[in-house]
């Protein structure tokens, strides 16, 4: 229910706020309907180790919102933004508008079209304006992007994202093996 999923934000918010440091990413979304999928990126930086913040910012229901948080997540020393929304996906697209961060969007399956409107509104950005658009409803997907982003000026970074492709070698070539047998 609605009421589970924003004591479920409060919660995620609460272990980000503990997380050490500053936020280097931060996670948005159109709404708290979005929440389900936009978790798995939060759990991704938990893993990592990488501070972050996550909250709920309207393109269309909060605009003025919107333009504060683009204009100052650089200042605030974000480093990079997952954004998640579905149906008229238009908050990734307009964050990037605002910020020199990169942003990647996450297109959060909608009800009536499968979010397949979601990704068609985050993927086709004009030209100057890039957002870096992951596959439906893969927020998972987002957080390692965002840990990969990091890691390029990051050795530490570079060996867990390292260290987890190894693991998940690992895990597949042991499913290989029972599945054979
Ligand atoms: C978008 O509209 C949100 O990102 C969400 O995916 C979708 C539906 O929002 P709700 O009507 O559930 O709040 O803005």
């Amino acid at each position: 229910s609605r009421h589970e999923v924003a004591i479920a934000l409060r919660k995620l918010e609460a272990i980000a706020d503990a997380a050490n440091g500053a936020p280097v990413v931060s996670i948005i979304m159109g709404s708290d309907s979005d929440l389900p999928c936009m978790k798995a990126a939060a759990e991704v930086l938990e893993q990592f180790g990488v501070a972050y913040e996550i909250t709920i910012v309207s393109a269309h229901r909060t605009p003025s919102r919107m333009y504060e948080f683009a204009r100052e997540a650089d200042a605030r020393g974000v480093r990079v933004i997952i954004a998640g929304a579905g149906g008229a996906a238009h908050l990734p697209g307009m964050v990037a508008a605002l910020t020199p961060l990169p942003v990647i969007g996450v297109p959060v399956k909608s009800s009536a079209l499968s979010g397949n409107d979601s990704l068609l509104s985050i993927v086709q950005m004009p030209r100057g304006v890039p957002v870096a658009t992951v596959a439906i409803h893969n927020a998972a997907n987002a957080g390692l992007l965002a840990v990969r982003t990091l890691g390029a000026a990051d050795p530490t970074l570079r060996r867990k994202m390292a260290a987890y492709m190894e693991s998940q070698e690992a895990e597949v070539l042991c499913k290989a093996d029972k599945l054979e047998k």
